[in-house]
């Protein structure tokens, strides 16, 4: 009992405040000042997330806010002129007051009377690799600060790094900010993405606006939507309307033309691209209802056999398939990508090609005859035909994508799904897609970026934000029931659940070349939607998707090469603390004990 009791304490207190203690050290020899033996609360002045490149800050002075501080630059680019306002918002109204408070002179330096905004070129459109670099001056001589940028999507990370510059202290009225400090920044990798599934369960459009808000406050830039899957058809398409009219779970839970409209748009507010994903050919169960001709295995449970519960594939209501040997299936496609694409500007399309399941194609009588034909032509296994009907889809819908000049994605199954894949058949898909990566870790990033393409990565082992909330218990005995008796979650066995920490170390160019490293175009991270919806959103999102914020940002690790997730803690702390203050309601990772007794 004792034994025991002495054991709850230690784990309690290492638990919580391990972390927070070793970074007390690490983050005064680490940090890029001069000195070493700044005192613990003198960083926190400095807490910017994610962390910027380089930072100097040789003296720990600040100066207050003007009362009427104001932001000028160009007012000639409209999203920066939105993003200029909402700062100035931000910054005048947030009065943010730190955990622990900022152990620094108050300069007799002029209060700050303007922030001034320069940018080289506002013709830089947002998309994948434009230039995000950033270069933010603050000094009492001129009584400005200097933010220039190659482009207005650097200027807005800039802007966001400022406003985390401000708080609230001295008289508990006034703004103060750091003076003598200069910032030099810009990301690691040019891809840092979330991944949202809006069919499993409907999301209303202001939880979408508030995760895009807080992505551009993290500095992610790409909203990946995974709009539809085999359970609702929530968006509203001009030419096919009944898509969703029938596949939704009702009119009140549906995206409008005009509501995609105003989701694109504040993401260029924010830097923050959108990019549709309208998965296919599997995970189309709910196009059964506009479209019943066009798809397989729909409405049929798919439940595998008792024999094979501890295997299957992905449980859900009847996953259903587009049929690849249907007509019908490329005209509604070539249609459904025309839409799409209008309504997306982004030069990025995500067309799923995940997780198709032999036996729900297979319960179609033309896929049968199909495929016994190819094996009586082929003398080949039938995972071979399969592959074909696969290469069949992907060939036919891939060049409606590509003649809009778009990239299009795909999930890795297209390359890699041994059931469905197999090493002699043609290439698939072509060489100019990006594929993302979600089954296992650096090896699958491996097997892509050597077979020569481009890899986003989404590793279910580290980046499945969903995973572990009581989804399905996997082999365990005791859960493992018939159908009718018991259904889970209808998703995927994808436990344990992934910790902050497990997220910011993990690397996603292990083990690769230099040169494949860089067909590496970022991470993302997914929140799969089968135990989620607007009630848990903010929680399962913040502040896990703040740690692959940092460590596509700046990285993971500390000038000396070593990981910095201890040194980040106080920070994350703090980090989570301001988000909570700005409207996210962000989990705690620490109990608040943890901040009045840092070591
Ligand atoms: N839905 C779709 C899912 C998943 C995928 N695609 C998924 C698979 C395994 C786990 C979690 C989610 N629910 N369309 C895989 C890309 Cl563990």
């Amino acid at each position: 009992r004792v034994i025991l009791t002495v054991l709850c304490f230690l784990s309690y207190y290492f638990c919580c405040c391990f972390p927070a203690a070793v970074a007390v050290k690490s983050a005064q020899y680490h940090s890029h000042s001069h000195s070493h033996s700044r005192p613990h609360s003198y960083l926190k002045a400095v807490n910017v997330w994610p962390k910027p490149i380089k930072l100097q800050w040789p003296q720990p002075k600040v100066t207050s806010l003007s009362a009427d501080f104001t932001i000028k630059g160009p007012r000639n680019h409209q999203h920066l002129v939105a993003a200029m306002d909402r700062y100035l918002g931000v910054i005048r109204s947030e009065h943010h007051m730190p955990l622990v408070n900022p152990d620094v002179t108050i300069s007799n330096s002029n209060p700050l009377e303007v922030l001034l905004i320069k940018v080289d070129d506002l013709t830089a459109i947002l998309q994948h690799g434009v230039d995000e670099s950033y270069n933010l001056t603050i000094h009492d001589v001129t009584s400005k600060a200097v933010l220039s940028a190659k482009t207005a999507w650097g200027a807005m990370r800039g802007l966001e790094t400022f406003s985390q510059l401000v708080w609230v202290g001295g008289g508990r009225e006034q703004l103060l900010i750091p003076v003598g400090l200069d910032i030099w920044d810009s990301p690691m990798f040019a891809h840092r993405g979330l991944m949202l599934d809006t069919s499993r369960n409907y999301y209303g459009v202001e939880d979408i606006l508030r995760t895009i808000s807080a992505m551009s406050w993290n500095k992610l830039n790409v909203f990946h939507w995974h709009i539809t899957d085999s359970h609702s058809f929530p968006l509203l398409l001009p030419s096919d309307p009944n898509l969703a009219v029938r596949g939704s779970y009702g009119p009140f839970m549906q995206y409008t033309p005009a509501d995609v409209v105003r989701i694109v748009r504040f993401g260029l507010d924010h830097g923050v691209r959108v990019i549709p994903e309208i998965d296919s050919p599997a995970h189309t169960g709910s196009w059964a209802g506009a479209h019943p001709e066009i798809v397989t295995c729909a409405g049929m449970f798919w439940w595998p056999a008792e024999s094979e519960w501890a295997n299957r594939l992905a449980s859900e209501p009847g996953s259903g398939q587009l049929n690849p040997l249907h007509p019908k299936t490329y005209q509604v496609m070539k249609k459904l990508i025309k839409d799409l694409v209008s309504l997306f500007p982004d030069p990025f399309y995500h067309s799923g090609g995940d997780e198709v399941i032999p036996g729900c194609w297979t319960t179609d009588p033309d896929i049968q005859t199909f495929l016994a034909n190819y094996n009586s032509t082929h003398n080949e296994t039938t995972t071979n035909g399969l592959s074909r009907l696969l290469e069949i889809f992907v060939n036919s819908t891939l060049p409606y994508i590509t003649s809009y000049n778009k990239t299009s994605i795909y999930w890795e199954d297209v390359l890699l799904d041994s059931t469905i894949r197999v090493e002699d058949s043609s290439v698939l898909p072509p060489e100019h897609t990006i594929l993302q990566t979600w089954n296992g870790g650096p090896l699958n990033t491996k097997r892509i970026v050597s077979s020569g393409y481009r890899v986003i990565v989404s590793s279910s082992d580290y980046y499945y934000l969903d995973c572990g909330h009581g989804s399905f218990p996997g082999n365990d005995s005791q859960y493992n029931q018939p159908p009718g008796t018991d259904q889970g979650n209808g998703g995927s066995w994808c436990g344990p659940f992934k910790t902050w920490q497990l997220i910011y170390n993990y690397d996603i160019t292990y083990g690769l070349t230099e040169k494949e490293k860089r067909l590496v175009l970022g991470g993302e991270v997914a929140l799969w939607s089968e135990q989620a919806d607007s009630t848990v959103l903010d929680s399962r999102l913040w502040p896990r998707a703040s740690a692959l914020a940092e460590s596509l940002w700046s990285g993971n690790r500390d000038d000396s090469g070593k990981k910095r997730y201890a040194e980040a803690t106080d920070r994350l702390n703090e980090w989570r603390y301001r988000m909570v203050s700005r409207g996210v309601r962000a989990e705690p990772i620490q109990p608040l004990w943890c901040v009045r007794n840092p070591g």
